[in-house]
């Protein structure tokens, strides 16, 4: 008898693009590869503690191949996948310092692909979620020389096309949006595939829950304390205090709080003058989230304004973050902005 199998994501991006006319099937050619890359990533987080026994002896596995930094390989299993299809013109990795060009071997597209391949890296060998993000551009030049190519990728990251993760977690689920809602798909390991779980995922106004670092205390500066200040003071009349929860792979953190509600901060600090906004990356961390919550109905901010709305100067820029439930990041943006009303 035939099984009720569920929607993959093919099948559900197929339902989405025949409604436009115009789609030639590149972006559903670029999503299946991405399927099949995290397929992949997730097999190998899968066994990360047997491969990190494997690598203490001596960096060899079973196979008698080299043992790889887990960051290391997923980046290299997204470039592997994604250069040979034919629709990218390059790529930008939290990985690599330059934008990666596509072998010539290969045809080039005109899309553009950035990536953080393994997010939360200091959770990586310790069992606890992490993820891989992704946002998709479209080139606005007819440059092909990657040499040229940078100022198509520096677009600000309201011109996704696409954006995404997928989190490691208690299961593997990948989230995607193309502007047309934001569907969450979990792996059933038994049949290889992304099923559709979560259809239509819309974040509360306003959350219960706060998640930053909060050992970075000392380093912030007044505006940025008295935010945090705020979310745990006690206050019946505006459901105070909120709670805590920080995981520390960005991902998880965002995943949690787009399901539930609540705001994730990576405010600006002085910990390290050279990183004065802060950790995370504007164009591999922040955008595509950023995308992600405006379409299930919150707000990325970086305390000023919109996140989306920053023109990139360079690929690994970094940029501080406040994204989540839209109440809780306008209310983020009156503390730190100023704009209090
Ligand atoms: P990574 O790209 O090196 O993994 O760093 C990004 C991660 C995020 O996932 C997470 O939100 C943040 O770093 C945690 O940083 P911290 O340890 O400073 O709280
Ligand atoms: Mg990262």
């Amino acid at each position: 008898m035939a099984e009720k199998v569920g929607t993959t994501i093919i099948q559900h991006l197929l339902s989405q693009q025949r409604e436009k006319p115009e789609a030639t099937g590149a972006f559903t050619q670029i999503i299946n590869e991405l399927t099949i890359a995290a397929k992949v990533i997730s097999r190998e987080v899968n066994q990360a503690g047997l491969v990190d026994v494997l690598g203490a002896t001596g960096d060899v596995n079973v196979q008698g191949e080299q043992v790889q930094k887990l960051d290391v390989f997923s980046n290299q299993v997204v470039i592997d996948r994604m250069q040979h299809i034919g629709q990218l013109c390059c790529m930008g990795s939290e990985e690599v310092a330059d934008l990666i060009d596509i072998p010539d071997k290969y045809p080039k597209g005109n899309y553009i692909l950035v990536f953080d391949p393994l997010d939360g890296s200091s959770n990586i060998d310790v069992n606890v979620s992490i993820g891989t993000i992704f946002g998709i551009y479209k080139k606005v030049s007819n440059e092909t020389d990657i040499n040229f190519l940078l100022s198509d990728v520096l677009q600000p990251g309201i011109k996704q096309v696409a954006a995404g993760y997928i989190v490691y977690g208690s299961s593997t689920i990948m989230v995607y949006t193309t502007g047309n809602g934001v569907h969450g798909f979990t792996l059933i390991p038994s049949i290889g595939e992304f099923l559709l779980s979560h259809e239509n995922i819309r974040i509360p106004e306003k959350g219960k829950t706060y998640s930053v670092n909060e050992s970075n205390y000392a380093y912030w500066d007044e505006k940025t304390r008295a935010l945090i200040d705020y979310f745990k003071t006690k206050d019946r009349d505006t459901k105070r205090p909120y709670t805590s929860r920080y995981v520390g792979s960005l991902v998880a953190d965002f995943h949690r709080n787009l399901l539930k509600g609540g705001i994730f901060m990576y405010p600006a600090d002085l910990k390290d003058p050279k990183k004065p906004n802060g950790k995370l990356r504007l164009m591999v961390e922040a955008n595509p989230l950023a995308m992600i919550v405006k379409h299930a109905g919150g707000y990325a901010s970086n305390g000023y304004g919109p996140i989306l709305e920053i023109k990139p100067d360079e690929l690994h820029q970094r940029v501080p973050l406040y994204i989540g439930s839209k109440q809780d990041v306008l209310l983020a943006e009156k503390f730190i902005g100023g704009k209090r009303t």
